[in-house]
């Protein structure tokens, strides 16, 4: 059973006036300055994915750390979907989590290597019947890469992401309802504030190691009603008791009035989402499921995503939203 905390919480301006910023921050920050720009002259609509785990270091001098599960899947499947629907994607993800295109090729489901034959001659061929995927894949990342539409940053700490969020999100207010958050990535609860951490690695031969975590600010809260004001925001909620999931959501969403909480079980994320959204006008929430068998293949014959079914819907709610806002 989780102990009763005795430490503080931060609020998310406490935690930010306390906290190191990532020493990249400025260069992602202008980096995605210019894609809003760009983007903000093409009128597209724009989203912003989060995907994979954070971490919480346990010492300054890292060597162990707490770990958010997450292959960053959902994100990198979602931001492709996103891409084909026309919108601008900045892909904010944990380093070395999968990404759009090369997840296709991940090192432990489908290795690059072995989709290459090597001719006599030193030429390499890739196996016929990988080729048109590859032709397919290829032809998508290099247009996506060259015509701008695709923007990466990465994070790896609770706290790079929770500093990346806040100046991103405040980018990215000047585009109003065109903007999307799609927050899939898997963020820590709890984290170890700076001034609480051990400069090197802990030592052991002390008996048990008992380390006190402060909560991670609820940001969601600012960032809809401050940082990113008139945007359409999607969070993801995770759960292992499935009967948590719509209560979770509906309090998530009442909290901070923000537009859609997708639930996901852990166990059956792959094949089942739910979408909960609440009228702000007399409180009540909907639920609707999204479930898909998991040996269904799509129209050319592959493995059947459900973020096709995600994005689709997302893309009609946020439309209808632009209408009326
Ligand atoms: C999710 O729920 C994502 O769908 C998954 C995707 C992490 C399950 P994979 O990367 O998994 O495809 O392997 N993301 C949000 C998880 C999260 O931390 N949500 C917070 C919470 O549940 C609130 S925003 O409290």
């Amino acid at each position: 059973m989780p102990s009763e905390s005795t430490s503080s919480n931060f609020s998310a301006d406490e935690y930010f006036a306390t906290q190191p910023p990532p020493p990249t921050l400025e260069h992602d920050v202008a980096a995605v300055r210019e894609f809003v720009v760009h983007h903000s002259a093409t009128g597209r609509k724009v989203v912003l994915v989060t995907s994979g785990g954070t971490t919480v270091p346990l010492e300054l001098n890292v060597v162990r750390f707490l770990d958010n599960f997450s292959a960053g899947t959902r994100g990198a499947t979602s931001a492709e979907y996103f891409l084909s629907a026309g919108y601008a994607v900045i892909f904010m993800h944990r380093q070395f989590s999968l990404q759009p295109f090369s997840r296709h090729y991940s090192h432990s489901t489908n290795p690059f290597l072995d989709l290459l034959e090597l001719e006599p001659s030193g030429n390499i061929e890739v196996h016929g019947k990988s080729r048109s995927e590859l032709v397919e894949v290829l032809a998508a990342y290099k247009n996506a890469r060259e015509s701008g539409m695709l923007h990466s940053m990465t994070f790896v700490t609770v706290n790079d992401y929770l500093w990346l969020l806040r100046a991103v999100s405040k980018e990215l207010a000047v585009l109003h309802n065109r903007v999307l958050y799609y927050l899939a990535a898997a963020v820590s609860d709890f984290f170890l504030p700076r001034q609480r951490l051990s400069e090197h690695k802990i030592q052991s031969g002390k008996g048990s190691l008992l380390i006190e975590m402060d909560q991670v600010p609820k940001i969601l809260k600012p960032m809809v009603d401050e940082w990113s004001p008139n945007s359409f925001v999607v969070s993801f909620k995770l759960e292992t008791d499935p009967a948590l999931l719509i209560p979770k959501a509906q309090a998530s969403l009442e909290r901070y009035g923000h537009q859609i909480v997708i639930g996901n079980d852990l166990h059956q994320r792959k094949f089942q989402v739910v979408f909960v959204s609440r009228d702000p006008r007399n409180g009540t929430t909907t639920e609707t499921w999204f479930r898909m068998d998991p040996h269904a293949v799509d129209e050319r014959g592959r493995p059947r995503e459900i973020e096709q079914d995600i994005i689709a819907e997302l893309v009609r709610r946020h439309d209808a939203w632009i209408q009326v806002k």
